[in-house]
């Protein structure tokens, strides 16, 4: 059963005023908010069995230690992973990418490509740029369309015995393009090369099946799923996680210490120096009980009512112009008013209670190609209502008055 009311009442923020009125949050794209079994499950750490974990052989530590590991199997079994360790606890999707980036450092040599898509995020792009000045390797751009969609057929044809690795988001964070990754998984291990799905954006829409999809690696964030900031999982295949080299050298990761010579630990410990976010993981394990309670099939089908109906009344606002028009699509809408600036459009938003993001979000590339300096994105969530849509057009339609 999908009760709006209910679940809004889980999340003690939606209760309150913005510039003294109601809330409207629709920057879900940004960060998602936090229902209180999460808050709670913090609270109940630090309150009750704060510890640091794998080490001492004290009930506390233990405790700790146990709902550590528990959350890891969580989050393994959503995601449909066949091994425990082959989950990476991190600081978030920003930090998985840079720990296989690095790794790649050692296995990529000058002559040899790597292909990232027009629609990323830019931390799916720096850390490539940063491995290919270290390598040599060849970065090369998998173009995008006017609808915001990728361009599969360029795609194929770039591929090469070359192409050592593929890196591309499952959801576009600025355009909420559903990009087709098993065709691309499909189609790069043809020719022998490496994927790696930026899973940030997709998360809190929809549930992968990593075994399925047969990627090499997928990385996301805890926050944007309900969970709480500074932690998130990239997942790996084990042959791979075995073949990078450790991320950062420190506590927790060795098996064994001398001046001459260091071992390191067995997966997952290998990648995860030092204390990591405890209540973090825990909590991340809660978040994932809670989306599966509400139930994904729930969520989709509420947002994509969201989604086209928002989509739909824009549209009627003449000059308004939506970017990402392809079919497959989350809940996710960027666009512009002729002739008005989107910081401008979301200050008044801002007055009205709401929360909108403006500007390139994080994806300066994307604003390039449609020669602008930025969009207002609505991102909306199973939380919101239609409700909530009436008043975010209503309030675009009062800037456009205010700034015609
Ligand atoms: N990749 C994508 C597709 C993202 O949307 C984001 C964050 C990241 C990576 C980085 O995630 P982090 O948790 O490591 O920061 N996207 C956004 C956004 O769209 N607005 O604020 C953050």
């Amino acid at each position: 059963m999908f009760n709006i009311k209910s679940i809004r009442a889980d999340f003690p923020i939606l209760q309150r005023q913005v510039n003294g009125k109601p809330l409207v949050y629709l920057d879900n794209a940004a960060t998602s908010q936090k229902p209180q079994v999460v808050i709670d499950a913090i609270v109940d750490y630090y309150s009750n069995y704060n510890a640091n974990i794998h080490r001492g052989v004290h009930a506390l530590s233990q405790e700790a230690t146990d709902k550590y590991e528990a959350a890891r199997q969580k989050i393994q079994h959503h995601f449909s992973i066949a091994k425990a360790h082959e989950v990476i606890f991190t600081s978030g999707t920003t930090q998985g990418i840079n720990l296989v980036a690095n790794g790649f450092a050692s296995l990529l040599k000058k002559g040899d490509e790597v292909l990232v898509s027009a629609l990323e995020h830019h931390s799916n792009i720096v850390p490539w740029q940063m491995l290919c000045e270290k390598t040599g390797a060849k970065l090369l751009v998998i173009p995008m369309t006017e609808e915001g969609t990728l361009h599969m057929e360029a795609y194929s044809e770039m591929l090469s015995e070359k192409t050592k690795l593929v890196f591309v988001n499952h959801i576009s964070n600025a355009l909420g393009t559903i990009n087709p990754i098993d065709e691309i998984i499909f189609k790069a291990h043809q020719v022998d090369a490496a994927v790696l799905v930026d899973g940030a954006q997709a998360c809190s829409h929809v549930k992968p099946d990593l075994k399925e999809l047969d990627v090499d690696f997928y990385v996301t964030s805890a926050h944007k799923m309900c969970g709480p900031t500074g932690v998130g999982i990239l997942y790996g295949k084990e042959a791979w996680l075995k073949k990078l080299p450790p991320y950062q050298g420190g506590g927790e990761m060795i098996a064994e210490v001398t001046f001459e010579k260091t071992t390191y630990a067995d997966l997952p410990h290998k990648f995860e120096a030092g204390t990591p976010n405890i209540c973090g993981g825990i909590a991340f394990g809660t978040a994932i009980d809670y989306l599966n309670h509400i139930g994904f099939e729930n969520i989709s089908v509420h947002e994509q009512e969201l989604l086209e109906y928002a989509t739909e009344e824009l549209s009627k606002i003449l000059g308004l112009k939506i970017y990402g028009t392809g079919t497959e699509k989350t809940s996710v809408i960027s666009f512009n008013l002729e002739n008005i600036h989107p910081y401008d459009v979301g200050t008044i938003l801002d007055k009205l209670g709401i929360a909108v993001r403006t500007g390139h979000h994080c994806a300066q590339p994307i604003m390039e190609y449609f020669k602008i300096p930025g969009t207002v994105r609505a991102s909306f969530a199973f939380y919101n209502t239609k409700e909530e849509v009436d008043l975010l057009i209503a309030g675009v339609k009062k800037a456009k008055q205010m700034l015609s």
